[in-house]
């Protein structure tokens, strides 16, 4: 996977490059993410990359030429790729998205500052516009950094065990279950008691309840649309009988029954 960033900012990179998981992924040469800066395409003596909008207004608007040549030498050394330009605009970047784009081969990241492009780069040079969600940022290259990230930890081969992407939240469509580590009593709160059993297939049992537990009180629509397995189903019969069991209580003793004791 092949990564070509444009921007004014290439040195914004660096960070993202040097550490954790993006870090490894180069090391392994398993993807790679090159800066290009859009000012060495830029002409004249101060080789400026923005100007004055047309129609007047504030803020500056990235000049389109030293921008088209940036975005066409890139596809140029990257024939098989996607363009795309961050913008608030784009459609919001999420799971699914990263998915897609780690089954590209090549990606252009197009990082826009100020109020934005010549509007006639987006007719001709951009496939796609991506936003990583709904609030303004200063520039593309956070958002572009934030993408890179979420798609290389999906990229084979990169991640210590291989099946942790596919466990872990939104990949098989619940969030995750609660995890723990050493010491076992931690400001007087407890590991529960089922992790420190042994019993694999009890905690596998018990982090599939948890997970649903909380994906159906933090973000029940999860639930809505999803085909459940024999285990989830297990598990969600499981609650119903509990749930039906303390409203027959409630109907047979009556609802002064619970209150008698006070
Ligand atoms: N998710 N911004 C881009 C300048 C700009 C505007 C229009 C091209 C076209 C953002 C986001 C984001 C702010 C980056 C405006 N460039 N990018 N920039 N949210 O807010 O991706």
């Amino acid at each position: 996977m092949n990564f070509i960033v444009i921007t004014i900012f290439p040195e914004m990179f660096a960070p993202l490059l040097e550490h954790g998981i993006v870090r490894k992924g180069i090391q392994k040469e398993k993807i790679s993410v090159q800066a290009v800066n859009i000012r060495d395409f830029a002409e004249g003596r101060h080789k400026m990359t923005d100007d004055r909008p047309y129609g007047g207004g504030c803020g500056m608007v990235m000049k389109p030429e030293p921008l088209a040549k940036a975005i066409k030498a890139s596809q140029k050394r990257f024939p098989f790729s996607k363009t795309i330009l961050l913008t608030p605009q784009g459609r919001v970047f999420n799971q699914g998205l990263a998915q897609e784009f780690v089954s590209l081969k090549e990606i252009i990241f197009v990082c826009g500052r100020y109020e934005g492009i010549d509007e006639r780069i987006c007719s001709n040079l951009i496939d796609d516009e991506v936003s990583i969600g709904d609030f303004v940022l200063t520039g593309g290259e956070l958002a572009a950094m934030v993408i890179i990230d979420a798609v290389t930890r999906l990229v084979p081969g990169i991640l210590g065990g291989e099946d942790s992407t596919e466990k872990d939240s939104f990949s098989d469509g619940l969030i995750e279950h609660a995890h723990f580590t050493r010491p076992r009593v931690f400001e007087g709160m407890n590991v529960p008691e089922v992790l420190l059993s042994g019993d694999h297939k009890e905690i596998e049992n018990w982090r599939l309840e948890t997970s649903l537990i909380r994906t159906f009180l933090k973000k029940p629509d999860l639930l809505e649309n999803r085909a459940f397995n024999s285990n989830e189903l297990e598990i969600l019969k499981k609650w119903c009988k509990s749930v039906e069991k303390i409203i027959h209580t409630q109907s047979v003793s009556g609802p002064d029954a619970l209150s008698g004791g006070q």
